[in-house]
């Protein structure tokens, strides 16, 4: 007799489909595009997944009810890109008490890590502190004026820069003028920069942005100031996704960090290995770079985003 698949939700079992609900942060940045891009190409089809996918548009209370939504859909496991590091315990909780594993990517939560399988992302702090140590070797001495667009409040990607950045350049003589959120979108670095350029003026030396994409929105402002970015005011930021790695080759960025952002395989092999029973790490780090003016024009023509 036939031995169809009788649809039975994944158990990780062989060639059963493991149903994985997925909850992101949002759409607000390239890198975002490019993580998500990611994600549903390793929990595809062809890999024995069906994905059910949620952006919750940058908010807390959307990501956590798409979780709940997850669990009401009995899925066989979650991830889920945590927008803010608190307010996790509850629906982790949940997830906990019906039996449904979650995994973590990207960015970390405070909540207890027995309420997770495991998490994969990136070392934030220390993409901080390469950031700081390029503002430190260029600047330091010099009594430069620096500007800071912080990234969403609450991230652990803001906080844990924040953290690194501050660590590379204490001691130095740079003087911070001002750090808000632009809330790693374009639109929030270029309204956030065109405030500091209507208080500061042409004193700001170096622009820090958590993202490529708030540095993006901030090189309209300063353009519109009549100043050169790259120039007039030298700028670094973090991802090194496409528009960011351009913008440094043509000279208007001057150094980016990279955060990589192509997670998915990593995170569906740790789904597998978690409903499949096997132990596995509480954290894996994914490696990142930086790069210069010169290594973006050489690295550009073959970057996969
Ligand atoms: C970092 C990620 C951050 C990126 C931003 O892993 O969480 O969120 O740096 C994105 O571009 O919005």
């Amino acid at each position: 007799s036939s031995t169809g698949d009788d649809g039975a939700s994944g158990d990780g079992g062989s060639g059963d489909v493991i149903t994985v609900g997925f909850a992101q942060t949002g759409s607000e940045s390239g890198w975002r595009s490019a993580n998500t891009e990611s994600m549903k190409e390793a929990f595809s089809a062809d890999n024995g997944f069906d994905l059910k996918f949620n952006a919750a548009d940058n908010k807390q209370e959307a990501q956590i009810a798409a979780v709940r939504s997850f669990i009401n859909q009995g899925v066989d496991a979650i991830v889920i890109a945590p927008i803010t590091v608190d307010g996790w315990d509850d629906v982790l909780k949940e997830a906990q008490d019906a039996g449904i594993p979650v995994v973590l990517e990207d960015r970390t939560v405070s909540a207890s890590e027995d309420l997770y399988a495991s998490w994969v992302g990136l070392d934030f702090e220390q993409e901080g502190k390469t950031a700081g140590e390029w503002v430190k070797e260029n600047f330091d001495g010099k009594g430069a004026n620096l500007v800071i667009l912080e990234g969403t409040t609450g991230s652990s990607a803001a906080l844990d820069r924040a953290t690194g950045f501050a660590e590379a350049t204490e001691g130095t003589d740079i003087n911070v003028l001002d750090s808000q959120t632009g809330d790693f979108t374009r639109d929030g670095g270029k309204k956030v920069m065109e405030g500091y350029l209507q208080k500061y003026g042409d004193d700001i030396d170096v622009l820090f942005a958590h993202n490529d994409d708030m540095g993006l929105g901030a090189l309209d402002a300063i353009e519109a100031a009549g100043l050169t970015p790259g120039k007039d005011i030298q700028i670094v930021t973090i991802d090194a996704v496409h528009d960011g790695m351009q913008a440094l080759a043509d000279g208007k960025f001057n150094f980016i960090v990279e955060c990589n952002p192509l997670l998915g395989e990593k995170a569906a092999d740790l789904v597998k290995a978690v409903l499949a029973g096997e132990t596995v790490e509480k954290k894996t780090i994914v490696p990142d770079q930086s790069f210069t003016q010169e290594q973006a024009i050489e690295a550009l023509p073959t970057r996969p985003y």
